[in-house]
C-alpha cells in the first residue's frame, strides 16, 4: 500500500468519525440535552478533525534530492517533475505545500528584506499584503512548473545588505556565502513561500515541508524551534555519491538528533543508490554495496541499520512516470513509503483518537448523567404516587410535608453550592493571574531588555536562564490552584452526590505537564545555541540574538496562551455538571411537590398523572439508548485501525 492509500484510508476514518459525531449533535440538540457548552466543544472538535494536518518535513544539506524525493512520493502522477530539482543549491527558502480551500491556488511568497525585521515567519503569516502572491495555473503541468521555480530565485545585494540579513559571510562556517569579486553576493531573493495547491494528498490535510540546504535552516528560528520539532515526520536524507560529511553531521546533530527532540517519526534516507547501478557487477555484489555503506551511515549517525532507508529517488519518480514496476522496485522507493506511512499514520491517528475519545466521553457521560437523574426522579415521584392509591387524605398530606422538607433540605444545601462557586471564582482568578499573558508579556519585555544591555555571554545566559525559571514558576503557581480547585470540587461532588443523590461522578482532572515539557524543550534549545546566540552578539550582530529571542518567546506565548485555552475548558468541564444538575434538581422537586397536590386537590387525576408518567418513564429509557448506540458507534469507529487490508475486506 503507496502512503497515498494509507494516508487516504485515515482521512476516510476521519470523516466517518466525524459523521458520528456530527449523529450526537444532531440528537442531543433534537431531544435539548445540549446546551451552548456542548455545542461549543462539538463544533470545536468537528473543526479539528476537519482541519487536522499532517506534517511532513524534508531536511538535508543542498542537493541530496529532497525535492526529488518530494515528486517521487507525492507528485509523480503529474506526469512531471513538479518541484525544481537540480544540481547545486536549488530550493533556497523554505517552501510549504498545503491546500487551504479558502485561497485561490498559488504560490505566496516571503520577500527576503523581511529579515530584517525582528518579526518571524509566523507574524508576517497573519499579514498577506507582505507576501507577493503568484497565481497557480493547476491546468498546466508546465505553467506549474515555471511558477514554481521562484522558490530558486536569487539576488545580488552587497555585502553590508548580505550581513544586515543575518547571511554567514567569509570564512566561519559552512553555511558561508561566497562573496564574488566585485563585492556582491548573491542571496535567496524569498523568505518563506507557501503552495497552496489542490492536490488531493495536500486537500486531506497533508503539508510539506521542504528546506534548503547549507545549513539554512539555522537562520530562521522558527524552522527549528517550531516547524521541525511539531512536524509528525521529518525526513532526513543523505547522498550515497557523498557519504555523511561534516555539514550533514552538523545537521544531523542540531536538527533531528537533537536533545530532548521527538525520536518518533525521524527517518534517514540514503538516496541516490542508482549510483551504485553497474551492468557489470551482480545484483548480489550491488546489494552488498548498498547495504555496507547503510552500515557506514548507521555507525556515524549511531542508529540501527534498519532505520536508514536507501533509495534512488530520481529512478522512483521515473518509473512512476512511465509506469515500470520493476525500476519502482529497484529504487526503493515504495520501502520508504511504507515505512513512512507506518510510523506516520498510526501516530497521527493515536492523537486523533485521543482527543476525540476525551471529549465525547464527557459529552456522553454529561448526558447520560442528565438523563439518568431524571429517570430517578420520575421514579420516585411515580413510587410516591403509586404509594398514594386508595390513601386517604392525611397520607397526601404527609407526603406533601416530606417532598416540602426535602425541598428546603435541598435549598439550604444550595447555599453552600453559591459559597463554593464564589471561592471557585476567586481560585480562578489567582490562576488566571499566574498563567495569564500580561505577566508573561511584562517578563518578556524585561528579558529583552536585559539581552539588549548585554555585552558578556554570562548576562545573555542570565537573562535567558532568568526567563525560563521566572515561566516556569508562573506554571507551578498554577498547578497549586489548579489542585485547590480539583480538591474543593471533588469534595462538593461528594457531599450532593452523598446526601441529595445527584449523579455527579467525580470531577475531571488537569495537568500542566505538556506546558512544563515544552518549556524544558524550549530551554534545552535556547542552552545548545546560547554560544551562537554570543557569537553573533560579538560580532554586532544583536539584531539577530534577538531575533532569536523574540521567536523563543513567542513559543513560550504559544505554549501559556495554549495552557490559558485548555485551562478555561477544564473549568467549564467541571462547573457545568454541577450547575446543570442543581438545576434538574430543582425542577423535579418542584415537579413533585405540584403534582402531590394537584392530588391532594382532586384525587381523580391520580390514574390520569401515573399514566402520564410511564410514558415520559419510558420516553427516558428510549433517550438513553439511543445515546448509548450513537456512542458506541462513534466508540466502535475510534477503535478501526487505518488499514487500508482491513478496508478493503469491508469493501468486497
Ligand atoms: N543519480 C541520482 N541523482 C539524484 C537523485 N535524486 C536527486 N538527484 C539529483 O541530485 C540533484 C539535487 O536534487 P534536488 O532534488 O534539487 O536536491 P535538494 O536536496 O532539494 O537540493 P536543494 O534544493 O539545493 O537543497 C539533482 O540534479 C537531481 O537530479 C537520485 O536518486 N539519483
Ligand atoms: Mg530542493
Amino acid at each position: 500500500m503507496s502512503l497515498a492509500q494509507q494516508f487516504a484510508a485515515y482521512a476516510e476514518w476521519r470523516s466517518q468519525l466525524g459523521e458520528g459525531i456530527e449523529r450526537l449533535r444532531d440528537w442531543l440538540a433534537e431531544n435539548e440535552l445540549n446546551d451552548a457548552q456542548t455545542d461549543l466543544r462539538l463544533t470545536q472538535l468537528l473543526d479539528r478533525l476537519h482541519e487536522d494536518r499532517l506534517h511532513v518535513a524534508f531536511v538535508a544539506e543542498f542537493s541530496r534530492g529532497k525535492s526529488e524525493l518530494i515528486n517521487a512520493i507525492f507528485f509523480a502522477d503529474y506526469g512531471n517533475r513538479m518541484l525544481p530539482s537540480s544540481a547545486g543549491r536549488t530550493t533556497m527558502c523554505p517552501t510549504e505545500l498545503m491546500y487551504d480551500p479558502a485561497k485561490p491556488p498559488c504560490v505566496e511568497l516571503l520577500p527576503i528584506e523581511t529579515r530584517a525585521s525582528n518579526a518571524g515567519v509566523a507574524e508576517y503569516r497573519r499579514f498577506p499584503e507582505e507576501w507577493r502572491n503568484v497565481p497557480l495555473d493547476t491546468a498546466s503541468a508546465e505553467a506549474m512548473q515555471e511558477t514554481l521555480r521562484h522558490v530558486s530565485e536569487t539576488i545580488r545585494v552587497d555585502r553590508a545588505t548580505a550581513e544586515k540579513l543575518g547571511f554567514d559571510l567569509g570564512d566561519e562556517g559552512a553555511g558561508a556565502l561566497h562573496v564574488a569579486a566585485d563585492g556582491q553576493v548573491e542571496i535567496p531573493r524569498w523568505r518563506h513561500a507557501v503552495i497552496n495547491f489542490p492536490h488531493p494528498l495536500l486537500k486531506q490535510g497533508l503539508v510539506i515541508l521542504d528546506t534548503p540546504g547549507l545549513n539554512a535552516i539555522g537562520t530562521e528560528p522558527e524552522l527549528t524551534l517550531s516547524l521541525l520539532p511539531n512536524a509528525h515526520a521529518v525526513l532526513f536524507i543523505l547522498a550515497a555519491d557523498t557519504g555523511v560529511t561534516q555539514s550533514d553531521l552538523a545537521i544531523w546533530k542540531e536538527h533531528i538528533d537533537a536533545p530532548g527532540g521527538r525520536k518518533k517519526g525521524r527517518l534517514v534516507v540514503l538516496n541516490k543508490i542508482d549510483g551504485q547501478w553497474d551492468e557489470l557487477k551482480s545484483e548480489a555484489e550491488i546489494d552488498f554495496e548498498i547495504a555496507r555503506q547503510v552500515g557506514n551511515c548507521a555507525n556515524i549517525l549511531n542508529l540501527p541499520a534498519n532505520q536508514i532507508f536507501p533509495v534512488s529517488a530520481q529512478k522512483g519518480l521515473v518509473a512512476k512516470i512511465t509506469d515500470d514496476p520493476a525500476l519502482l522496485a529497484k529504487s526503493r522507493v515504495p520501502e520508504l513509503e511504507r515505512a513512512l506511512s507506518e510510523e506516520l499514520i498510526p501516530a497521527k491517528q493515536e492523537i486523533v483518537r485521543d482527543d476525540t475519545a476525551g471529549e465525547v466521553g464527557e459529552l456522553d457521560a454529561r448526558a447520560r448523567g442528565l438523563l439518568e437523574s431524571r429517570l430517578a426522579g420520575l421514579r420516585e415521584q411515580l413510587s410516591e404516587l403509586t404509594e398514594l392509591r386508595g390513601k386517604n387524605r392525611g397520607v397526601v398530606e404527609y407526603m406533601m410535608g416530606k417532598v416540602r422538607t426535602e425541598k428546603e433540605e435541598f435549598e439550604a444545601g444550595l447555599q453552600r453550592y453559591y459559597a463554593v462557586r464564589s471561592v471557585f471564582s476567586t481560585l480562578t482568578n489567582k490562576l488566571f493571574a499566574h498563567l495569564g499573558l500580561d505577566a508573561l508579556r511584562a517578563l518578556t519585555q524585561s528579558t529583552r531588555e536585559a539581552m539588549q544591555e548585554a555585552t558578556f555571554s554570562r548576562q545573555l545566559s542570565e537573562a535567558m536562564a532568568n526567563f525560563f525559571t521566572v515561566s516556569r514558576e508562573a506554571l507551578s503557581k498554577s498547578k497549586g490552584e489548579v489542585d485547590e480547585i480539583h480538591r474543593m470540587m471533588e469534595a462538593i461532588y461528594r457531599k450532593f452526590a452523598v446526601e441529595h443523590g445527584l449523579k455527579l461522578g467525580s470531577p475531571a482532572g488537569f495537568s500542566l505537564l505538556r506546558y512544563e515539557k515544552e518549556l524544558d524543550r524550549l530551554e534545552t534549545w535556547c542552552d545548545t545555541h546560547l554560544n551562537t546566540m554570543f557569537q553573533l552578539l560579538r560580532h554586532e550582530k544583536g539584531h539577530l540574538t534577538q531575533k532569536f529571542f523574540e521567536e523563543v518567546a513567542l513559543q513560550v506565548r504559544r505554549a501559556f496562551e495554549h495552557a490559558n485555552r485548555h485551562a478555561e475548558g477544564w473549568l467549564k468541564t467541571i462547573m457545568a455538571p454541577m450547575e446543570t444538575q442543581v438545576r434538574e434538581h430543582q425542577i423535579q422537586l418542584k415537579r413533585r411537590l405540584e403534582s402531590i397536590k394537584r392530588i391532594h386537590q382532586a384525587t381523580d387525576t391520580l390514574e390520569e398523572r401515573i399514566g402520564e408518567l410511564t410514558h415520559v418513564e419510558a420516553t427516558l429509557s428510549e433517550q438513553l439508548r439511543s445515546l448509548a448506540a450513537i456512542t458506541g458507534g462513534i466508540r466502535q469507529s475510534l477503535r478501526t485501525e487505518v488499514d487500508p487490508r482491513d478496508q478493503m475486506v469491508v469493501n468486497l
